[in-house]
């Protein structure tokens, strides 16, 4: 039997907003109540010095993001090498770059990604208007960004994504999505679908034998969740944040029917969850989890 093992990124390089390093922290009682973690497992995030530009005025943290997520790497590689499906609390969003570079060296390629996210995190170096990290790691796992971005050896196949309630992006990510038929269910019609339809249409196209999840909490609608990093702000996209039902369900389904290698949940920042009700709210999404995932 596979056991989940639960590692922590405590990364903020990639968005450098206060609190998204903290969230392993504050769920690890819950964590460990609900997957029996007794040490911490936690990627050591210090890194001396680090500058948000160097010679590349454009994007920020480009040291300490690929130094963490090489790290991460290696303790997600061994987790699975140990027989487990390693799952990593983060971080902003680069904290995927680390997780699925390892799924993808440790299975050699064969790896799908369902992507739940409000944002499409697949800009370039080229094509970011931020400089933030944490809205390019599709690229970054894709092999379309520079060298200086490179990790591990085997690349996401685009054919390979699957984009749950995506909201929010630049022309540039979306003409990326289309031309290369990438498939996505935008947010407005995963709340029109039933959790059964979604999950079935994606499970037909699955091509590979293991699958990576990440869950970035930003794809729930602000009014139900609001402690996220970086908030889709305006009402258009509020009201097509998914409800927490929703995603329940679609996560449930999705983990009973498909076998899941590994796993990141990531965005939630504590300290805009001054009630800890979003807390609460993580706390039903991860027993789900723990309920649905087949070992
Ligand atoms: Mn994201």
């Amino acid at each position: 039997m596979r056991k989940i093992s639960v590692i922590g990124m405590p990364m903020k390089y990639g968005c450098y907003v206060d609190g998204a390093d903290l969230a392993y922290d504050y769920l690890k009682d819950i964590l460990s109540d609900i997957f029996g973690v007794k040490n911490s497992n936690v990627v050591d995030n210090s890194y001396e010095n680090p500058m948000e530009h160097k010679k590349d005025k454009k994007i920020r943290y480009l040291e300490p993001v690929m130094e963490l997520s090489n790290r991460l790497y290696s303790k997600t590689y061994e987790s699975l090498e140990k027989g487990n499906i390693p799952f990593v609390i983060g971080g902003d969003h680069s904290t995927c770059i680390g997780s699925i570079s390892a799924a993808l060296d440790y299975y050699k390629g064969d790896v799908s990604v369902i992507y739940i996210d409000k944002h499409a995190d697949i800009h370039t170096e080229k094509t970011t208007p931020s400089g933030n990290i944490h809205g390019m790691p599709l690229s970054i796992c894709i092999g379309r960004c520079d060298e200086r971005f490179n990790i591990g050896t085997y690349k996401l196949k685009p054919e390979n994504l699957y984009y749950i309630g995506l909201n929010s992006y630049e022309i540039e990510e979306i003409s990326y999505i289309l031309d290369n038929n990438i498939f996505h269910y935008m947010g407005f019609e995963v709340e029109d679908m039933r959790a059964e339809a979604i999950v079935k249409s994606i499970l037909k196209r699955i091509n590979t034998k293991h699958v990576h999840l990440s869950i970035d909490l930003d794809c729930l609608s602000n009014e139900e969740f609001n402690a996220v990093n970086v908030a889709v702000e305006g009402t258009y996209n509020d009201e097509r944040g998914l409800t927490i039902r929703k995603l329940r369900s679609i996560l449930t389904l999705l983990l009973e029917e498909v076998d899941v290698c590994s796993m990141d949940l990531v965005e939630y920042n504590p300290l805009l969850d001054t009630d800890l009700k979003c807390k609460d709210k993580i706390k039903d999404i991860l027993l789900d989890i723990n309920d649905s995932i087949r070992r």
